[in-house]
C-alpha cells in the first residue's frame, strides 16, 4: 500500500495504473476506520483493479460548534487496519492540499433541495461541504467507481445527484450498513459513547425496525408513525432530530402507491449525533 499525501504524487501513481489499462475505485473516508469502512474497501476491490482509500477529516462539512476538532484522528491504527485488506494507495492529504486557497475562498459545489432536507435542516451547509470535498476527490483521482455506505443514505442520494448533474463519468456503488451484534450501526462517533450509552443508542435501530413492521402490517399514516417513532426514541433518553418515512429513490415524501421506502432517523445522545436508516420494500 502506497502512502500518499499530495495531489501530484497521487496523480502520477494513478496515471501509471491507467496507462496499463487498469480501473480505479475510490473509497472516501474521514478515518477512524471500523468494519463498515473496511467492508466498503473489500467491495471496491470487487469492482476495480486498484483501490484508493482517502482519509481526510473535511473541515467544510462540520458546522460551527460541531465536532471537527474532537473528531477521532487515528491514522496509525487506520493504516494498520488497511494493511490487512487489499488497498493499493492510501491518500491522506492536508487541508491546504485539498483547499489550496483556504476554506473561505474555496469553490463550493452544492446540490440544492436534497441537501436542505432531513439532516440538512439540522446541519446547514453540511452536504455542501460533502459535495465540495467529494467533487475535489473525484477530480483528483478520476476513479471509475466510488464506494459509499448506505449508512449515510442522504449523503449517498446527494452524491448520486451531483454525479448525474455534473455528468461525471463515475459509477457510485453502495455498501450495506455494518452493525454491532446488538444492531447499533457502526460509526466513528460511537467512540464518544460509554458502554451504557451505546446500549441506549440501539433504540434507534429497534425503532426503525418496529416502524418497518408497522408499515409491512399495512399502516400508512406516515406522520402518525413518524411521531410515535420519535417519541419512542425520546423516551429512551435521546433527543430525536427526526424520524422520516421517504421514497427510497429520491427521498420524496411517499404517497400511498410508493413501494420502495427508506426509514431514516437522527438523534442526539450525550452531545453525539447518531443517524441510521433501513430500506423497506412493500408489495406493490
Ligand atoms: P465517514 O463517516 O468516514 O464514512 C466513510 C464512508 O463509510 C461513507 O461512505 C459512509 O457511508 C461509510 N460508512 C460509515 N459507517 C458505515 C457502516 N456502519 N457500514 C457501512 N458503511 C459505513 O461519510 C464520510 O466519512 C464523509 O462525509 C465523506 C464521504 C468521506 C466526505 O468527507
Amino acid at each position: 500500500m502506497k502512502k500518499i499525501q499530495t495531489v501530484k504524487k497521487l496523480r502520477s501513481t494513478l496515471a501509471a495504473w491507467r496507462e496499463a489499462g487498469d480501473t480505479v475505485a475510490l473509497v472516501p473516508t474521514m478515518g477512524n476506520l471500523h468494519k463498515g469502512h473496511l467492508s466498503l474497501v473489500s467491495l471496491a476491490a470487487e469492482h476495480a483493479d486498484h483501490v484508493v482509500v482517502s482519509i481526510f477529516v473535511n473541515p467544510t462539512q462540520f458546522g460551527p460548534g460541531e465536532d471537527f476538532e474532537r473528531y477521532p484522528r487515528t491514522l496509525e491504527i487506520d493504516t494498520r487496519k488497511l494493511s490487512r485488506v487489499r488497498v493499493d494507495a492510501l491518500f491522506t492529504p492536508t487541508i491546504d492540499e485539498i483547499y489550496p486557497r483556504g476554506i473561505d475562498q474555496a469553490t463550493i459545489v452544492t446540490v440544492p433541495g436534497l441537501s436542505d432536507d432531513l439532516c440538512g435542516k439540522f446541519r446547514p451547509g453540511h452536504f455542501s461541504g460533502v459535495t465540495s470535498v467529494v467533487s475535489r476527490l473525484f477530480n483528483i483521482c478520476l476513479p471509475d467507481v466510488a464506494v459509499f455506505g448506505q449508512k449515510d443514505y442522504q449523503q449517498l442520494m446527494v452524491l448520486q445527484r451531483m454525479v448525474e448533474d455534473l455528468h461525471l463519468p463515475i459509477r457510485l456503488i453502495r455498501g450495506s450498513t455494518e452493525r454491532e451484534a446488538d444492531g447499533l450501526a457502526m460509526s466513528s462517533r460511537n467512540n464518544f459513547l460509554d458502554a451504557g450509552q451505546r446500549a441506549t443508542a440501539t433504540v434507534i435501530y429497534r425503532t426503525l425496525e418496529k416502524l418497518a413492521a408497522d408499515l409491512r402490517a399495512g399502516q400508512r399514516d406516515y406522520s402518525v408513525l413518524e411521531a410515535a417513532a420519535a417519541a419512542n426514541i425520546q423516551a429512551a433518553g435521546l433527543a430525536p432530530d427526526y424520524v422520516a418515512v421517504r421514497n427510497a429513490e429520491n427521498l420524496a415524501i411517499p404517497d400511498a402507491r410508493s413501494t420502495r421506502l427508506v426509514l431514516l432517523a437522527a438523534a442526539r445522545l450525550a452531545g453525539v449525533r447518531l443517524i441510521d436508516n433501513v430500506l423497506l420494500d412493500l408489495p406493490a
